[in-house]
């Protein structure tokens, strides 16, 4: 590494407008943003970039998953490079930030590179990693899971989304729309990896900090439960010969919420039922089936066993005359990041006086995927009131700015490092 590296600024203005120019497209009326993976709407923002990247000389590639690779040269061509990136899907009436943000914030990071002219020997990538959020094709970050081999590649391309379009079909159109770009095959390796995301909590607003550390990221698992029962009339149907499925399945969510409260005085589990989806949804039909969705994530190891075993416990005893089958659909361990990169993250905001915490991650991004294949971490900025996977989701230009920064600074020392 060379001993006299200077670090360039970023452009603030720059990056931020980029991030109002993006968040134009799927922008709702909520003042978030509605791009699922690979719509129509996340195909035009690809597209929106790879009109920057080559506005700037940079090169653009796709793989068979849908990722997208945007590449500065370096001096080493044959050099493993080092990259920085996030996704441009959103969740469904998301914000402009959450994704935007390590996608944005890396794409600076080379701008600013070109217009110092800056050399280095490794190559530099940005990485846009398709479907992180899982909204429209289960499960999520399956772009990254793929490329790094966590994930299998045919199942992804075979996952349909509501309306039975497949993940395959969608990335031909990406592909389609894009027919200039190189192809990328998977897994080809990286020297090291950066993710800046915004916090999603509100630890860094709390603290008046700008710069989260990231030293881990939470584990999770996931589950499907479905109740059976028999649909019946409403109105002739006494309750001794029912078989609600509704009732059932509130009896099971409602014990198994309680059964988390008590076992979590801390609260540090984070356990969420989103999806609830109540059968045939009928008026005049007592519900024959109910299909829920369980998102449990914990930082630790053991309670993430401990108290996702107790699911399928709790479902079989509160059925009553129902029958409850639970499936677990992905899980994931927590993980640490690479000290290499914490370090880095951390030096580069102090170099640039950005008051900074170490702090994990409770939220899932790709940088854990990444951590498979090179070193990789991740920096976050505040958004306000923690909030996202929300329209109301915001944040500052000059915490957008910092992330740019840093992002910048971690690269620049990694495309030099040995
Ligand atoms: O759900 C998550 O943690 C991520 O934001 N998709
Ligand atoms: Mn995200
Ligand atoms: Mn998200």
């Amino acid at each position: 590494m060379p001993e006299n590296l200077s670090f360039p600024k970023i452009n603030a203005e720059r990056v931020w407008q980029r991030h109002m120019d993006l968040a134009k497209i799927g922008a709702t009326d909520g003042g978030g943003v509605h791009r699922l993976a690979l719509s129509d709407l996340d195909i035009e923002a690809h597209v929106l970039i790879d009109q920057w990247a080559r506005q700037r000389g940079f090169t653009v590639e796709l793989d068979v998953i849908g990722n997208m690779f945007i590449g500065r040269p370096g001096t080493a061509p044959e050099a493993t490079p080092v990259a920085s990136g996030s996704h441009t899907d959103t969740q469904p009436f998301g914000g402009r930030f959450d994704g935007a943000l390590g996608v944005l914030a890396a794409f600076e990071a080379l701008e600013t590179f070109e217009d110092n002219g800056i050399e280095s020997p490794r190559p530099i990538e940005v990485t846009v990693w398709n479907n992180e959020e899982g909204a429209r094709f289960m499960p999520g970050l399956s772009g990254s899971g793929v490329y790094t081999g966590a994930l299998a590649l045919d199942d992804m391309l075979a996952c349909t989304d509501s309306d039975g379009i497949t993940m395959r079909a969608c990335v031909e159109r990406l592909h389609q729309a894009l027919p200039d770009a190189g192809r990328r095959e998977l897994g080809r390796p990286y020297a090291g990896f950066v993710e800046a995301h915004i916090e999603q909590a509100t630890l860094l607003e709390e603290a008046g900090h700008t710069i989260g550390v990231v030293t881990d990221i939470q584990g999770n698992r996931r589950f499907e439960v479905e109740v059976v029962g028999d649909a019946a009339h409403s109105g002739t149907t006494p309750r001794a010969r029912r078989k609600d499925a509704f009732i059932a399945a509130t009896n099971i969510a409602t014990e198994l919420r309680q059964h988390f409260e008590v076992n979590d005085p801390d609260d540090i589990a984070r356990f969420t039922i989103g999806i609830f989806d109540v059968q045939p949804g009928a008026k005049s039909i007592v519900p024959g089936r109910v299909e829920f969705f369980i998102d449990f994530r914990h930082p630790s190891a053991d309670a993430l066993r401990k108290l996702g075993d107790d699911i399928s416990v709790i479902a079989k005893a509160q059925q009553g005359r129902c029958e409850a089958q639970v499936r677990e659909v992905s899980s994931a361990a927590p993980e640490p990041f690479s000290d290499v990169i914490i370090e880095k993250v951390a030096a580069a905001a102090a170099r640039h006086g950005l008051a900074s915490q170490r702090m994990i991650s409770c939220a899932g991004h790709d940088a854990r995927f990444l951590s498979r294949l090179c070193p990789s971490g991740m920096v976050f900025i505040p958004c306000k009131d923690g909030i996202s996977h929300n329209e109301k989701e915001s944040a500052e230009p000059h915490d957008v700015a910092a992330a740019a920064q840093v992002v910048s600074d971690v690269l620049l020392e990694l495309a030099h490092q040995q």
